[in-house]
């Protein structure tokens, strides 16, 4: 699954805040257990990474509707094993469903 999310990262690691707090329209490519992120669709296909960004590994992540984020609407929340969390913000509850089953079952 591929598409445009808009994007804020919450935390770094465990106990750490990201620095970068703002939003972001990201192009975003689940592949089998990983998550990449990309520009748009173009540098997707050239494999030209947003900022140099490593796919993230999905593995132990968890994935879920972020009830309690209130200030946007169909925002999901990633949490990796690691600690990093993100918050994505889909156009509708529709592909913000599609994309949560797609992560957790990649
Ligand atoms: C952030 C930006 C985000 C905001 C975040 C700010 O500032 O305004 O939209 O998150 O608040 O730090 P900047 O663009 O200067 O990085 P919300 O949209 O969720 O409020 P936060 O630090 O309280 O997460």
């Amino acid at each position: 699954m591929e598409g445009i999310l808009c994007r804020k990262q919450e935390m770094e690691s465990h106990n750490k805040k990201a620095a970068t707090r703002s939003w972001q329209n990201v192009y975003c490519v689940l592949r089998k257990g990983s998550l990449g992120f990309y520009k748009d669709s173009k540098s997707a296909t050239n494999g030209i990474p947003y900022h140099g960004e490593v796919p993230i590994s999905l593995d132990g992540s968890v994935c879920e509707v972020a009830n309690e984020y209130k200030k946007r609407k169909n925002v999901f929340k990633l949490r990796l094993s690691d600690g990093k969390e993100y918050l994505f913000q889909a156009k509708d509850e529709a592909e913000m469903s599609s994309w949560i089953q797609s992560i957790v079952s990649s």
